[in-house]
């Protein structure tokens, strides 16, 4: 890796050398501004360094699923991005399992890509591969949901704070029931960063005289979370033993209106918070069932093409770029509805 460097280093050297014989004495100071940071980190840069374009790319895109409204729409942002900039993507949809995710991953370095962009159904069990691409010298950036892997394994994250998501809904009920509640949590993918960093965020803030009765995951589909539900109202009288719920994506609240409604509970007399901002949430927050919605943004192709663009030109990069989010409310959801692009 160090020799690597070297070679990169004195290839920018050279580079930056020949722009300055043959440009009109630029000022130096130009020259310098404009001259590509040498990355520090070992993620290989591209034959092409430093003058990759998008023609050059070829994005692994070893997608975890098509489970949720919001995987649509990152899909399709990864997709618009390829067809827009002229990349090649390579995409694969893993139907929520690691092993397919990792067996994509493994035939994308044998084709040898320039670059892998990951969005981990969980967050354990990546050291093996994520070592396999280094060695091909193949950057990864972690999309989406994080890893537990060591940061030195790869390029970059880019993606939502599920903890501070958590905690935005916390302070939704804490706001609710200042005397307190008992309440029902319908969490995400077992061990999936976004599951995982969604439920600690959660508990961190919830007031104390909050209490979450039970918990159990509807692994983020509409299909696995209408049971959860039901058997929740078989367990517990919605009103009596719980006043709300956190739902942790809006799928699985679509879902769980389906089954309260269906048992006769009027959702909307319960207090139900829900994470992702879809159309399909705004719907719920206009139809009077959920009561906010706390925002996760999909579109993330942007960010992660031109990302990827600058790893493979060996250029420096963020390590880890967190999105920009809040918190939406019943009162402006049919104006902003429109607006929406997930
Ligand atoms: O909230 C959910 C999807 O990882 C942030 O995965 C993502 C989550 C999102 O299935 O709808």
């Amino acid at each position: 890796m160090k020799l690597m460097n070297l070679v990169r280093i004195v290839l920018v050297a050279t580079f930056i050398l020949a722009v300055a014989a043959c440009a009109p004495a630029p000022a130096p100071t130009t020259v310098a501004t404009e001259a590509p940071a040498v990355a520090e980190q070992p993620f290989g840069a591209a034959d092409c360094a430093p003058n990759c374009t998008y023609a050059d790319m070829v994005m692994c895109y070893p997608q975890l699923g098509a489970e949720s409204d919001w995987r649509t729409a990152n899909t399709a942002s990864f997709k618009d991005q390829s067809a827009q900039l002229g990349y090649k993507l390579v995409f694969s949809d893993a139907q929520q399992k690691q092993e397919n995710q990792i067996s994509a991953i493994r035939a994308c370095i044998q084709q040898g890509v320039s670059v892998i962009a990951l969005p981990p159904v969980v967050e354990d069990g990546w050291d093996a591969v994520l070592t396999e691409a280094q060695n091909a010298g193949i950057p990864v950036i972690i999309v989406d949901r994080s890893v537990s892997a060591d940061p030195s394994m790869y390029a970059s994250h880019i993606g939502s704070d599920m903890v501070l998501e958590g905690k935005r809904a916390a302070a939704e009920f804490n706001k609710k029931f200042p005397d307190g509640a008992k309440i029902l949590e319908l969490s995400g993918t077992t061990g999936s960063g976004a599951a995982e960093g969604r439920a600690k965020g959660f508990r961190e803030d919830l007031n104390a005289n909050i209490e979450i009765i039970d918990s159990q995951t509807g692994n983020f589909t509409r299909a696995e979370a209408l049971p959860v539900m039901q058997a929740f109202l078989k367990k517990y009288k919605a009103g009596e033993d719980f006043q709300g719920i956190f739902i942790h994506n809006d799928d699985m609240g679509i879902g769980a209106i389906e089954a309260l409604k269906a048992a006769g509970v009027n959702p909307g007399d319960l207090f139900i918070v829900s994470v992702d901002g879809t159309r399909g949430g705004f719907q719920a927050m206009i139809d009077g069932w959920f009561q906010a919605d706390v925002e996760c943004n999909p579109l993330l192709g942007p960010q992660v093409s031109e990302m990827a663009l600058a790893l493979m030109n060996g250029l420096a990069i963020d390590r880890e770029v967190l999105t920009n989010e809040t918190v939406y409310y019943p009162d402006n959801a049919a104006e902003l509805l429109p607006t929406r692009q997930y």
